[in-house]
């Protein structure tokens, strides 16, 4: 009797491996058309235009290269797809040039250039990476050079000349940028065995612990000269999203020991909680954003992640909260699931709303496009680690379904300009992102959980795994 039962279930189990493996293979045909495409026509530049069949530098990474490379080197390597990696590896050996002139966006440089390179290091032990991640974070050093130790946003990694974005407020720094150099400096520290990594990072959050927090809340712009905010715009997506990732993360990956982090972020989600956490009339739970204490019912792409992020809280909430946080979770995620299933591509737009009759949806013209951002997939992975239920598998496989229909094209994978139409027209461009974040949580929500399990790896916020410190890092985090 007993073995009449357990037969089918082992059969089921069988079946559901097999499933799962034949939906990873998916995923890595995915990756390899887009890295082949982007090796074939723009190896060196920093993305695939896939329409046009060029390359695209812009103007984010200070004459900088291959963003697609770096970024792209951890997923080829954990999805063994070996020759592409080794392709990769001898562009960042032969070509990857680090002595260039030209604005850099601090952020942009340190989550997806230092992120990478850690990653790919900590992943295959190669000194090169390590190396490379080294020489380019003391190049970062200059923009700490500030009356209050907040670094500004862009930099020539030349001259080490730094100054503030001409878009934001009053000279301020962005507290989504400044606060999401946590993870990799100290990895920096702990590698170089120099101390100044974790210094300036940590003299950061003791700026952040000083200055008054509007009802709890951290505002977005800060000045890097008095060290008080310039403007009480409040938000998790744009501007403030990976700041408070950094936060439970920071704690994470000190193996649960930056106490301070850890409160940093009970204290901040309390407070968002509080003031921004809504529920709409047909029943969705959203994040809005705060304008000087008048609220803007609408949730960017960007924080999506946060449910994700509210997920790996939760984990470690007390009894009484756990449950909590994680319906919490559940909710926006679902809320961010409603906005892509309420489009006619199945993708989400850029940003949703929830006022004058509308629910998730976008209203203006200009927030109904795609570019292949992750964080919608991002809290599908975390929620389907944390709680196993399988919708967050449907739902990921909708989005596979959706990204093969309406961004496959010829030569890549390209955004969209209004996910409101079937017939899309394309934005020409396959960001590095899609490579580093996209498909990287799309495999991992079909692998087994030990693959990068959440015990021993934080992700940063450009999906690059870097390792929990299980061993005490030589540079100090107190
Ligand atoms: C990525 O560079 C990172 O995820 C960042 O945190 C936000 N923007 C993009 C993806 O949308």
């Amino acid at each position: 009797m007993g073995h009449s039962h357990s037969f089918p279930e082992l059969k089921f189990r069988k079946l559901s491996v097999l499933l799962s493996t034949s939906i990873q293979f998916f995923f890595l045909q995915m990756m390899k058309f887009a890295w082949d495409n982007y090796k074939q026509y723009a190896l060196g530049k920093n993305e695939l235009r896939p329409l046009t069949k060029n390359g695209h530098i812009g103007n984010m990474f200070g004459g900088l290269r291959g963003a697609t490379v770096v970024d792209a080197l951890d997923t080829l390597y954990i999805m063994e797809l070996e020759e592409e990696f080794q392709e990769a590896k001898k562009w960042v050996e032969k070509s990857f040039d680090l002595n260039v002139n030209g604005e850099a966006s601090l952020f942009e440089v340190n989550i997806r250039y230092i992120g990478g390179l850690l990653a790919a290091y900590y992943l295959t032990g190669e000194e090169v990476f390590k190396s490379k991640a080294l020489e380019l974070g003391e190049k970062l050093l200059p923009a700490f050079n500030t009356p209050t130790g907040i670094p500004r946003g862009v930099i020539n990694l030349g001259s080490g000349m730094s100054w503030s974005w001409g878009w934001a407020s009053a000279g301020s720094s962005i507290l989504a940028e400044f606060g999401t150099l946590h993870l990799e400096f100290l990895h920096l520290s702990e590698l170089s065995g120099n101390p100044v990594f974790a210094e300036k990072v940590m003299n950061i959050r003791k700026v952040l612990n000083r200055v008054e927090k509007p009802q709890g809340l951290y505002p977005n712009f800060l000045s890097p000269v008095t060290g008080n905010w310039v403007q009480h715009h409040v938000s998790i997506g744009g501007l403030g999203d990976s700041f408070y990732e950094y936060l439970i993360k920071s704690w994470l990956m000190s193996d649960k020991k930056d106490s301070e982090a850890k409160k940093m972020y009970d204290d901040a989600l309390e407070a968002i909680e509080k003031h921004l956490v809504k529920k709409s009339a047909g029943g969705l739970t959203y994040i809005a954003e705060w304008r000087g204490g008048i609220l803007d019912h609408k949730m960017g792409h960007l924080a999506c992640f946060s449910g994700g992020m509210i997920a790996l809280g939760a984990e470690h909430a007390g009894e009484e909260r756990k449950q909590h946080y994680l319906d919490l979770a559940a909710e926006i995620t679902n809320t961010c699931h409603e906005s892509y299933a309420r489009s006619d591509t199945k993708l989400g737009p850029e940003a949703f709303r929830f006022d004058a009759g509308t629910e998730a949806m976008a209203t203006r013209l200009s927030e109904r496009y795609y570019i292949l951002r992750p964080e919608v997939v991002e809290s599908y992975m975390y929620m389907w680690r944390l709680t196993h239920d399988p919708k967050y598998r449907q739902w990921g496989w909708e989005v596979v379904k959706a990204l093969e229909k309406h961004c496959r094209v010829e030569a890549g994978f390209s955004g969209i300009r209004d996910v409101y139409t079937t017939t899309p027209t394309h934005d020409n461009m396959q960001q590095s992102f899609f490579l580093a974040e996209t498909l990287k949580y799309l495999y991992l929500l079909f692998c087994e959980d030990d693959v990068l399990s959440l015990d021993d790896w934080v992700f940063n916020t450009e999906a690059h795994p870097l390792p929990v410190n299980h061993t005490n890092f030589k540079a100090s985090v107190q």
